[in-house]
């Protein structure tokens, strides 16, 4: 059995590739990088890789994470500029014993090292955005609320599993703002004997309920991967609602190693596609809160 999911839309292109790969046997390693870094190149993606939006102060800087769910191997990156493609940074770092998570100058000095390609990943139309933001911004003082950072967790018919996520985080950020999707647990959590979950929204919100890692905790306790998106998601938004009368955006996808999904949100209309050795051709679906 193979199967992959991904957060939004945006990912619909890259599960076309990844399903054929997938059915060619590929391994989940292979694949979910490839996926990945094919939305961090498309330049008219606003929250990952090229074009996406830029910090207050005009920098992109870029979060990427790596998981391989057999040997429990994380890489991650945060706050890099100037690469191209972080997530293939974070699984280059997930091959080492220690340093595997680096952040800012120490991310790009690791980069330039190991020959990973440098790129301006500001674009002119990300810089427009930028610009008329900021005026709409400073009158209405509301910081960017769009969503769309990568998520992709991935099992192959080795019964490997393995997760990526790739985000510029939120637009006009603080520098050196770091969100969840590079943290294990948060964005991202993946074990190859029981599956793996992603997590996309607000990242200062993911973190205090470690979403992704609690899907999958659930999911050992013998949840499907729809009952265990549905009860993290919904406990946490309503613990942050019942202390402090809000929650921020929340939204999950999970895969197990049978190649069963689920999804779960706190907002409209949250996009994800699917493509599993049963159903091939990658689908996109919308969920709702429930
Ligand atoms: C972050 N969770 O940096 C990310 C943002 C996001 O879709 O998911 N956008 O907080």
């Amino acid at each position: 059995m193979w199967g992959i999911i991904a957060t939004w839309s945006m990912s619909l292109e890259s599960l076309k590739n990844a399903s054929q790969s997938l059915e060619a046997s590929d391994s989940a390693a292979k694949t979910v990088v490839t996926a990945v870094q094919k939305v961090e190149d498309y330049p008219f993606y606003k929250s990952v890789g090229y074009g996406g939006l830029p910090n207050e102060n005009q920098e992109v800087e870029l979060d990427a994470a790596y998981m391989d769910g057999d040997s429990l191997a994380i890489g991650a990156v945060a706050g890099i500029k100037d690469f191209a493609n972080p997530v293939a940074i974070a699984q280059s770092l997930s091959q080492s014993k220690v340093n595997n998570f680096l952040v800012g100058s120490g991310a790009e000095k690791y980069a330039s090292q190991q020959g990973f390609k440098r790129k301006n990943m500001l674009t002119e139309r990300a810089k427009k955005f930028y610009q008329r933001r900021l005026q709409t911004t400073s009158q209405t003082a509301k910081p960017y609320a769009g969503h769309d950072t990568v998520g992709m967790i991935c099992l192959d018919q080795q019964a490997t599993m393995t997760c990526a996520t790739s985000t510029s985080g939120l637009f006009m950020k603080k520098a050196g703002r770091v969100g969840d999707s590079p943290l294990s647990g948060s964005g991202f959590y993946v074990d190859s004997q029981i599956g793996g979950a992603s997590a996309t929204g607000l990242g200062e919100d993911i973190m205090k309920g470690c979403l992704s890692y609690e899907i999958v905790r659930l999911m050992t306790e013998g949840k499907t991967p729809q009952a265990a998106c549905d009860q993290a998601v919904f406990k946490l938004d309503h613990q942050l609602r019942q202390r402090r009368g809000t929650a921020g955006d929340l939204s999950v996808v999970a895969l197990n190693s049978t190649g069963q999904w689920g999804c779960a949100t706190n907002i409209a209309d949250f996009s994800f596609v699917v493509a599993t050795q049963i159903a091939p051709e990658p689908v996109v679906y919308l969920a709702n809160p429930s």
